[in-house]
């Protein structure tokens, strides 16, 4: 069986646009391949975190992974923080990684220019991090959205560069990105992603917002003058809804286009937010559920960790044995 890995960061509640770019994969990929899946802790240093909401939502987050039908029997579950190979990898990769290339990465550019009084040490180096989370567990698929093509390609050129020097120790990763979903744009500006983190609460869909909020914010969607439902360059707002209704119902886009033929945006709006509501309830349902067994998410993560310490730990400790570092006896 191939190997996956994907992680998603505990930064707030995950929006629409990271459910649909990513975690409803996640459970689709376990019948097929041995899938590895964590709560990128670390990662969410790199901008400042409330101490208290960062332990709520990381175990928020576990829940959720569940909710949306990871099975920990078939994949493994971890929290990124309980792996230490993760930071100790990104060490050593961080030497292989030329200040340079990270310069290029956009994210940082974006996320930079969003945080300026904290562009910091972690921010600049998060693709290494996420270089050493994929190589560990040797993994030959990603699962991610879009955004994250760039940052795929550099794990990719640290992986060959450091197999290119010292022989075959990691498996050289493939991005793996949806068709449908691997970029839903914000509902108030629609040429920018959906992004958990962004100050206006109307422009993401949370999965968990209740029926009325995700009502409200679709309807509220930000579109364009004229009045047809149809899938054209320049209608940015009404392509994203299109995706969007596309996806959780399973039809085509002129499917779509033809349902909503002489109809209002009014009516469509309306449309796409019901069955977004619809299709996000079971999420949330289970999610409540779950939530109140707090010993049973214990149960999931430490039994996860437990298992991905020992496939990283294998990878790591060979790496270092071909860099000369002694290893301990
Ligand atoms: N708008 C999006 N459309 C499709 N996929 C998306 N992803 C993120 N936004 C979209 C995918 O979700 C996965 C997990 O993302 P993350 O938690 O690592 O954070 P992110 O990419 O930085 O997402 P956000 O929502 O924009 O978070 P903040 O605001 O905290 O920076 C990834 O696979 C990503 O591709």
């Amino acid at each position: 069986k191939k190997n996956v890995f994907s992680g998603i960061q505990p930064t707030g509640i995950p929006t629409l646009g990271n459910y649909l770019g990513a975690m409803r994969n996640w459970p689709l990929l376990q019948e097929e391949y041995h899938c590895i899946y964590s709560v990128v802790d670390l990662h969410s240093l790199t901008v400042r975190q409330e101490p208290a909401n960062l332990r709520r939502q990381t175990l928020s987050l576990v829940a959720l992974l569940l909710a949306c039908g990871i099975n920990p029997e078939k994949s493994l579950l971890f929290i990124q923080s309980h792996v230490p190979a993760h930071a100790e990898l990104a060490w050593l990769l961080n030497c292989y990684t030329q200040f340079g290339e990270l310069s290029r990465m956009t994210q940082f550019k974006d996320k930079s220019a969003k945080h300026p009084d904290n562009i910091n040490a972690g921010l600049f180096c998060y693709p290494v991090l996420m270089a050493a989370d994929i190589l560990l567990y040797q993994a030959d698929l990603v699962p991610v959205g879009a955004d994250q093509k760039q940052h795929m390609e550099l794990a990719r050129d640290v992986a060959g560069r450091f197999n290119g020097i010292y022989g075959d120790v990691f498996r050289i990763p493939e991005p793996y990105i949806p068709k449908d979903g691997a970029r839903v744009m914000s509902l108030q500006e629609p040429a920018k992603k959906m992004s958990k983190s962004d100050e206006n609460p109307n422009a993401y869909i949370l999965l968990l917002d209740d029926a009325d909020t995700i009502l409200r914010k679709f309807r509220r969607a930000v579109t364009d003058s004229e009045a047809e439902v149809v899938c054209r360059e320049g209608k940015d707002g009404i392509n994203n809804l299109i995706s969007i209704y596309s996806i959780v119902t399973g039809k085509t886009v002129p499917e779509v286009e033809h349902e909503f033929a002489g109809k209002g945006y009014g009516d469509f709006k309306t449309a796409v937010g019901e069955a977004v509501a619809e299709a996000l309830r079971p999420v949330r349902e289970t999610y409540a559920d779950l939530l109140k067994n707090k010993d049973y998410l214990a149960d999931v993560y430490t039994k996860g960790a437990e298992k991905a310490r020992a496939i990283a730990g294998r990878t790591y400790a060979k790496a270092c044995k071909k860099l000369g570092l002694v290893l301990p006896q």
